[in-house]
């Protein structure tokens, strides 16, 4: 005969196979590949229209010897970015393209944001100093990767199907179609 504590541990086992038999499989795999560029640094690959809803996180632009760092940085619709400035004179951002703003002229030490939520290219300048640039890429999702140094990338976790992901850099874009499998990865070479 079942002790009442051996038919709550029977109960309960039943309870655990169910779900493990209930829960959603996650199919996806990975794209990998390489791109070839001069500048590897400035490259981001990125998948277009993966199903979902993604959230942008919060990023931080640096202004030193007047220089924007990173000089590429990729980021989430809806992602907040601080621009700071750590050099001992003026600077001033302003952004064109996907997104405008001007968020005006300030001094070391202290930052501004703007929240990207419009997607595209921004280029990032400052009126203060023609020669500082730099781009702001404003992706759907969070698949996308900057280059390895030896040109190679690889996006994981990607939903199984059929996508379009593009190359960018300097500007321009190059497209390469792919099917990502249930498991297991596809390699783009750009
Ligand atoms: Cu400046």
């Amino acid at each position: 005969m079942m002790t009442k504590t051996n038919r709550l541990a029977t109960l309960a086992a039943t309870g655990v196979a169910l779900l493990f038999t209930l829960a959603p499989v996650l199919q996806a795999g990975t794209i990998e590949g390489t791109v070839g560029a001069k500048d590897k640094s400035k490259v981001v690959v990125f998948v277009e229209k993966v199903p979902g809803t993604f959230n942008g996180d919060r990023a931080l632009m640096d202004q030193q010897n007047k220089v924007f760092t990173p000089h590429v940085l990729p980021v989430v619709q809806g992602a907040t970015v601080e621009f700071l400035n750590s050099d001992s004179l003026q600077h001033n951002v302003f952004g064109v393209g996907a997104d405008e703003f001007d968020l005006g002229n300030w001094t070391r030490g202290i930052k501004r944001e703007h929240t990207f939520n419009k997607p595209g290219e921004v280029v990032i300048l400052c009126n203060v100093h023609p020669e500082m640039e730099a781009y702001i890429l404003v992706l759907e999702n969070p698949y996308f990767a900057q280059l390895n140094d030896d040109g190679t990338f690889r996006i994981a976790d990607v939903p199984a199907g059929n996508y379009v992901v593009k190359a960018w850099y300097r500007g321009k874009t190059k497209k390469r179609k792919v099917t990502v499998p249930a498991s297991g990865s596809v390699t783009v070479t750009f």
